[in-house]
């Protein structure tokens, strides 16, 4: 099914499957460190979807590639505490948005766990080092979200949806266009 596949990518630890669990609305404050892809089904407002939440240790990592075709969403988390490891962070969030398969796929970029104080110092540094401003050829949306906030956790929903649906309009145009032409 067109329009359906959100890629949820970041480093281990940065809260990635917590945080699924929570927009699913079963909320599991402390998962296990996910060891395959992790692929859960939503449907919200009639929107059906399914995200694929990777591993993020490094042993994992290199199953990132093999899984992330035809993806209509990106999806990447950040842990904002964390600024010892923003640049491994960077690394591997660059060798995704690189990847020719992924041109123009729009990008939610989570600065996760602002409920910590260090979270808030390491904002700008994060901002920086991301740089999402400058990034061409795709909509980008930051949030600032964490699991303590209700709030954060529905405007994240709520951009899916809305991306969700587009990228289902996107197709039914595609397909009506290469249906006339015949
Ligand atoms: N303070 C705080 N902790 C969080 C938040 N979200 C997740 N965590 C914690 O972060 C830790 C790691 O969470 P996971 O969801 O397992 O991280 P992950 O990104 O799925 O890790 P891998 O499966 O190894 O890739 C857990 O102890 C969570 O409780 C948040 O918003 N705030
Ligand atoms: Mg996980």
């Amino acid at each position: 099914m067109p329009g359906n596949k959100i890629f949820l990518f970041g480093l281990d630890f940065a809260g990635k499957t917590t945080l699924l669990s929570f927009l699913k609305g079963t909320p599991n404050p402390n998962p296990s460190p996910t060891k395959a892809f992790n692929v859960v089904q939503m449907i919200v407002n009639d929107s059906e979807f399914h995200i694929w939440d990777a591993p993020g240790q490094i042993n994992y990592r290199s199953t990132w590639k093999e899984n992330l075709r035809k993806s209509n969403i990106l999806l990447f988390i950040l842990d904002t505490s964390d600024l010892a490891r923003f640049r491994e962070a960077k690394d591997e969030f660059d060798k995704i948005i690189n990847d020719s398969q992924l041109r123009g796929v729009p990008l939610i970029f989570c600065f996760h766990k602002m409920d910590i104080k260090t979270s808030d110092d390491n904002l700008k540094r994060a901002q920086d080092i991301f740089n999402l401003h400058n990034m061409k050829d795709r909509s980008v949306f930051p949030l600032a979200t964490t699991i303590k906030s209700t709030k954060s956790i529905n405007e994240l929903k709520d951009i899916i949806v809305k991306l969700v649906i587009n990228s289902q309009k996107i197709a039914f145009k595609a397909r009506t266009k290469d249906f006339l032409s015949h």
